[in-house]
C-alpha cells in the first residue's frame, strides 16, 4: 500500500506548487529581495519560532510514549534557531524588540494552538510535517537555484540541510506509523490539516513580500 505521506504529497501538490514558485522565494534566490520585506519575515518568523515552543508543548502533552523524547528534542532545536535569527539579526541591524505578529503570522499561530490542543495527535502531527516539509522544501528552492553567496546563506542553509531534511523525513516515518489503520475519515481529516497549512505557509511569504500590517 502506499504511504501515507504520498497522498498528502499529492492533495497538495497545486499548493506546493504555488509556494516554491512564489515571489518572495524567486526574489531571495534572485538577490533582488529587499532588506526591509526580508526583514519582516526575519521578525514575523522569529515570532513564528518562540510561538512554535508551545505547540511542540501542547503535542507532546498527548503524543504516545514513544515519541515524547524526541518531540522534547525539538523543543532544544527550536531555542538554538531562536538563536540564530538574534545573530542574524543583530549582524544585519534588525531589531527584534517590540515586534507583534502580523494578521498572518497570528492566525496561522493561533491555529497551531488549537490544533495541538484540540485534535488528535494524528492531525497535529500533520500540521507539524507539514510546516516543516514546507520550509525544508522552500529554502532547498532557493539553495538550488542560488548563483552566489547569499547575505541571508545561513537561514538557507539551515532549512535545506541534511540534518533538516533527515528530521522532515522522521516526521514522515512516525505521521505514516500513526495514520496506519486509521479509518478513512480520520485521514481525511488528516488531509485537510496537511491543506490548510500549506495554504498558511503560502501566505506567510506573501505576509512578508507584502509587509502585512493590521490595518487598525
Ligand atoms: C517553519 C518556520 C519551520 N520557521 N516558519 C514557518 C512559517 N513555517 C515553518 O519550522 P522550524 O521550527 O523553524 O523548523
Amino acid at each position: 500500500m502506499a504511504l501515507f505521506t504520498e497522498r498528502l504529497h499529492e492533495a497538495g501538490k497545486d499548493i506546493w506548487k504555488k509556494m516554491l514558485s512564489h515571489e518572495f522565494l524567486q526574489m531571495t534566490y534572485k538577490q533582488e529581495i529587499s532588506d526591509e520585506v526580508f526583514a519582516q519575515w526575519v521578525r514575523q518568523d522569529y515570532i513564528f519560532v518562540r510561538e512554535a515552543i508551545p505547540f511542540i508543548a501542547f503535542i507532546t502533552g498527548r503524543a504516545p510514549l514513544t515519541l515524547r523524547s524526541q518531540l522534547a528534542n525539538i523543543i532544544g532545536m527550536l531555542v538554538k534557531e531562536l538563536g540564530m535569527f538574534e545573530e542574524m539579526a543583530e549582524e544585519h541591524g534588525i531589531s527584534l524588540e517590540n515586534i507583534n505578529p502580523a494578521p498572518t503570522c497570528h492566525a496561522y499561530m493561533q491555529y497551531l494552538y488549537s490544533t495541538a490542543n484540540i485534535c488528535p495527535i494524528e492531525e497535529s502531527f500533520t500540521v507539524l510535517y507539514a510546516a516543516e516539509k514546507a520550509y525544508y522544501d522552500s529554502w532547498k528552492t532557493v539553495k538550488e537555484n542560488l548563483k552566489a553567496e547569499s547575505k541571508w546563506q545561513r537561514f538557507i542553509d539551515y532549512w535545506s540541510s541534511e540534518d533538516f531534511e533527515a528530521y522532515v523525513k522522521w516526521i514522515a516515518s512516525e505521521l505514516n506509523k500513526l495514520a496506519e489503520g486509521l479509518p478513512e475519515d480520520r485521514l481525511k481529516k488528516m488531509e485537510e490539516h496537511y491543506i490548510t497549512t500549506g495554504r498558511y505557509e503560502y501566505i506567510f511569504w506573501s505576509m512578508a513580500q507584502t509587509s502585512e500590517k493590521w490595518p487598525v
